[in-house]
C-alpha cells in the first residue's frame, strides 16, 4: 500500500537482500553505520532534488555554473564522443545541456547508471528532450554499471564517463582513490573521465549546506529510517532521532549522523536484526569529503589518468576536471 502511494516499483529479491544484509552489518556494528546508496528510494531521490533547490546547498548550482561555462571548451578538447555513460545520473537535469553541447552528426548514446529507479525514469524524460541523443537507463552500482556500458559499446566507440555533483565526496578518501582506479579498470585507453569534486570552503556554510533550517536534509537523512521501516518492516520511531551535520576540519568531511535522543531498542525483521541504541549514541548515514584543488592531479595520476583540463566555480568552490585514461 505505502509502496504504491510512493510509486515505488517492488524491489528486485536480490536488491532487497542486499538492503537486508547492510542493514544487518550496519547495525550490529560496534560503530552504528549504513551506506549512503539507501537514501534514494522515490521518495529519497524527491528530497535529493529539492536539496539542490536550497539557497544554502551550493554544489547543484555550482557543478550546473562550471559544466556551461566549460562546456564548449569541454566539447573542443575532447574530441570526438558517440557514447556517455553518467554514475549515478539522479534526475539529469544539469546533463542535458553539455550533452547538447556534445552531440555531434553521427549522434550520441546516453548510459545514466544509477540504483534509484525514480531517478531514472526522471533522467529519460529530461534527456529525452534533447535531439540527437539516444537514452539507455542501467538500474545497477556504479561499477557494474560502467562495466555494463562499456561492454555494449559499439566497435572503436570512444566513452566519456561523467561522474558529477561531488559524489566521489560520498566515498572515504582511500576508498575514493581505489574507486577511481576501479572506474579506469573499467574504460580503454582513450576513454575519458569528465569528474565533479566538491572543494572544501568555510565551516559554516558548509554545514549549513548539509542542516539547512528548513529541515530538508533532516527529512532526506531520517527517510532512510522510513524506507528500512517500509522495506524491512523495521520500527524505527523517526521521531525518537535528531539529525546532525558536522565538520571535521582534519578529515576535510562533511559526517551525517542520526542521534538517538533516548536509550532505545529497533527491530528490523527481514534484517533479522535487534539493535539497542543508547542515548546520544549515532548512526552514521553519510560521509562528504570535500578536496582541496592540489590533491586532484595525484588522485588522476594514482588511478592512470592525465589531467586535461580543470574548471573551478568561484562562487561555491567546486572543480570540474577532465581527464584521460592512459
Ligand atoms: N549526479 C546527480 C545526482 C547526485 S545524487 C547530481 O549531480 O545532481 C547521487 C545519485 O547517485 C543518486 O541519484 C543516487 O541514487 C545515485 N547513487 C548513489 N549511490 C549509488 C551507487 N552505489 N551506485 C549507483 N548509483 C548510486
Ligand atoms: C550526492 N552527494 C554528492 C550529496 C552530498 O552533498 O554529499 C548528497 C547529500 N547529502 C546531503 N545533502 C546532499
Amino acid at each position: 500500500m505505502i509502496r504504491a502511494q510512493l510509486g515505488v516499483p517492488a524491489s528486485c529479491p536480490a536488491r532487497l537482500a542486499e538492503f537486508a544484509a547492510d542493514v544487518h552489518d550496519g547495525l550490529t556494528a560496534p560503530r552504528k553505520a549504513l551506506p549512503p546508496k539507501y537514501f534514494y528510494d522515490a521518495l529519497g531521490s524527491a528530497l535529493f532534488e529539492a536539496i539542490c533547490l536550497l539557497p544554502e546547498y551550493g554544489v547543484l548550482r555550482a557543478d550546473d555554473r562550471v559544466l556551461r561555462r566549460a562546456a564548449p571548451e569541454l566539447a573542443a578538447r575532447l574530441g570526438p564522443v558517440t557514447l556517455v555513460a553518467e554514475l549515478g545520473s539522479g534526475s539529469g537535469t544539469k546533463t542535458r545541456g553539455l550533452l547538447s553541447a556534445l552531440v555531434g552528426r553521427a549522434g550520441l548514446s546516453y548510459r545514466p547508471i544509477d540504483v534509484s529507479h525514480a531517478a531514472l525514469q526522471r533522467c529519460r524524460r529530461e534527456i529525452a528532450r534533447v535531439s540527437g541523443v539516444r537514452v539507455a537507463e542501467i538500474e545497477a552500482d556504479f561499477l557494474p554499471g560502467l562495466a555494463t556500458a562499456s561492454r555494449e559499446r559499439a566497435p572503436g566507440e570512444r566513452l566519456l564517463a561523467l561522474f558529477l555533483g561531488g559524489t566521489l565526496g560520498n566515498f572515504e578518501r582511500p576508498a575514493a582513490a581505489g574507486f577511481l582506479r576501479q572506474l579506469r579498470d573499467a574504460l580503454l585507453p582513450g576513454d575519458a573521465l569528465l569528474l565533479g569534486t566538491d572543494l572544501v570552503k568555510e565551516a559554516e556554510r558548509l554545514v549549513l549546506a548539509y542542516d539547512d533550517p528548513t529541515g530538508v536534509t533532516a527529512a532526506f537523512n531520517l527517510n532512510l529510517l522510513a524506507r528500512i521501516n517500509r522495506e524491512l518492516g523495521g520500527d524505527f520511531d523517526l521521531a525518537a532521532f535528531a539529525h546532525e551535520a558536522r565538520w571535521d576540519v582534519s578529515a576535510r568531511r562533511i559526517e551525517m549522523h542520526l542521534r538517538a535522543r533516548e536509550p532505545q531498542l529497533v527491530r528490523v525483521p527481514a534484517a533479522g536484526v535487534r539493535a539497542a541504541f543508547e542515548r546520544g549514541e549515532t548512526l552514521w548515514t553519510e560521509t562528504s569529503c570535500k578536496y582541496e584543488e592540489d590533491e586532484l592531479p595525484a588522485l588522476a595520476r594514482t588511478a592512470g589518468f592525465r589531467n586535461v583540463a580543470r574548471w573551478v566555480d568561484a562562487e561555491w568552490p567546486f572543480a570540474e576536471s577532465l581527464w584521460l585514461a592512459e
